[in-house]
């Protein structure tokens, strides 16, 4: 008997249903990345591709890092697997302990797991065995934010505010949500907005509305990233963790996509001076090299779970995969580059440099926003006929130009790598002009 063909024909493009992606679309025209180093990718024909966006805000050290590759090598070589289920392994426990001293106040406890979507939803299940354990069991609504971005876990989407990503699907109940913070008068803000601290007061309404005894958390990204990139108003933050901490509301930041150096501090949370409860992270934890994410929590809370007979598991939760060896030996590697690199550093100091880049598009044809905050920043285009066309036109034509960026309906959000140079900056800022006028 003839044994199936197992191979198919290497142009086939048919079989893997993509994530997030117009399959028909994509298929009939598609654009493939087959080799990357440092700030660039390569097609499979060789194209040169300048990386605008760190991949999807993930590859912060740039891509290909040779001590990476080593560390997740000698691993695989020591231990490929172990558990974590009532039994360990050295390096979860070390990367844990380097990733408390490297964050702000008391968030000195991690929880592992595989991505930004299963960090949210275990950030969300800690938040209510917490004030369970605490005999405030009747603390399970969320509170989360329009155009917010949680991934796509059932609680993720439910605290989310992108209504595609919603209305497909049923919802957790018991949410509600904070408006968002993109003002018509902070247009062409460099940095943080000056306007709408105010909208954090929502909040008060909400505990009017359901009584803080009925409310879990609060959680928010410090700077939303993939609704096109809105840094919050001064003074937002602070106000919101002011209202949680009056109310005995836990407040999370999900900096899936400002931990680890996007906005020239270690984490968010820093850079504002406001400490969450807890943190949700995944993508420059790693650089990408391997899935991971991970849950940081304060002392407070991680003590409060830690309650009942000593033989009692605290947290009926987690992953097959939470701290893989190869995960774990691939984010401290990323944590000695950070450190080597000072990466954090340098991107504080290519900040102003790109703010004064990315602002430099401002007049360019049906340019009608431009948002930046540390090594990020958000353009938007004004409609062509249905939303997103322009945005669409505008990936696709940078693309062809030889440049990678985010569309998120009109927006255009870049995020390159934090050890990207000054020059390339400019090549960026230029082929980003070039995309703006050619689908104007
Ligand atoms: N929270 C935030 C704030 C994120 O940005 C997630 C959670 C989910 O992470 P995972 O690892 O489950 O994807 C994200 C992910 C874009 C884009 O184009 C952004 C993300 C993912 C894909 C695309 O802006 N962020």
């Amino acid at each position: 008997m003839t044994p199936p063909n197992t191979q198919p024909a290497a142009n086939n493009l048919d079989a893997f249903f993509m994530p997030f992606t117009a399959n028909r679309q994509f298929k009939q025209n598609p654009r493939l990345l087959a080799k990357a180093k440092g700030v660039h990718y390569w097609t499979p024909e060789g194209r040169k591709i300048i990386d605008g966006t760190a991949g999807l805000w993930c590859v912060n050290a740039g891509h290909g890092r040779e001590e990476i590759k080593a560390a997740i090598v000698k691993q695989l070589d020591e231990m490929d697997y172990a558990p974590s289920f009532q039994m360990g392994h050295p390096k979860s426990f070390e990367l844990a302990a380097r990733h408390a001293a490297l964050l702000p106040g008391d968030l000195n406890h991690a929880f592992y797991c595989n991505s930004g979507s299963e960090a949210v939803d275990s950030a969300l299940k800690i938040a209510l065995a917490y004030h369970r354990a605490n005999g405030q069991g009747t603390r399970t609504r969320f509170v989360g934010r329009e155009r917010g971005y949680h991934g796509v876990g059932f609680g993720g989407i439910s605290v989310g505010g992108m209504v595609n990503n919603r209305k497909w699907f049923t919802l957790l109940p018991g949410v509600d949500h904070l408006p968002h913070t993109h003002l018509p008068q902070n247009a062409f803000s460099k940095g943080q907005p000056e306007h709408g601290a105010e909208l954090a007061d929502e909040l008060e309404k909400i505990v009017g509305l359901h009584d803080a005894s009925n409310i879990a958390a609060v959680i928010v990204e410090p700077c939303a990233g993939s609704t096109g990139y809105l840094p919050p108003p001064k003074g937002y933050l602070e106000r919101l963790r002011q209202i949680c901490t009056k109310h005995g509301i836990l407040l999370i930041f999900d900096e899936v996509i400002t931990g680890f150096g996007r906005l020239g501090t270690g984490f968010a949370a820093e850079k504002f001076g406001v400490i969450p409860d807890l943190m949700t992270v995944a993508k420059g934890i790693s650089n990408a090299t391997v899935p991971m994410g991970g849950v940081f929590v304060r002392k407070p809370i991680y003590e409060g779970l830690m309650q009942g007979p000593e033989n009692a598991v605290e947290l009926f939760h987690g992953y097959t995969y939470s701290a893989h060896p190869l995960a774990c030996a691939a984010a401290s590697a990323v944590l000695d580059i950070y450190r080597d690199e000072a990466l954090f550093q340098r991107s504080a100091e290519l900040s102003p440099y790109w703010e004064q880049g990315v602002h430099s598009l401002k007049g360019l044809p049906n340019v009608t926003d431009i948002r930046n905050l540390g090594l990020a920043a958000g353009i938007d285009l004004a409609a062509e006929g249905a939303v997103g066309t322009r945005g669409y036109k505008a990936f696709t034509k940078a693309f062809e130009l030889g440049l990678m960026v985010r569309q998120s309906g009109d927006a255009i959000a870049m995020s390159p790598p934090l050890v990207i140079e000054k020059a390339q900056i400019d090549e960026i800022i230029d082929l980003t002009a070039k995309t703006i006028k050619a689908v104007a």
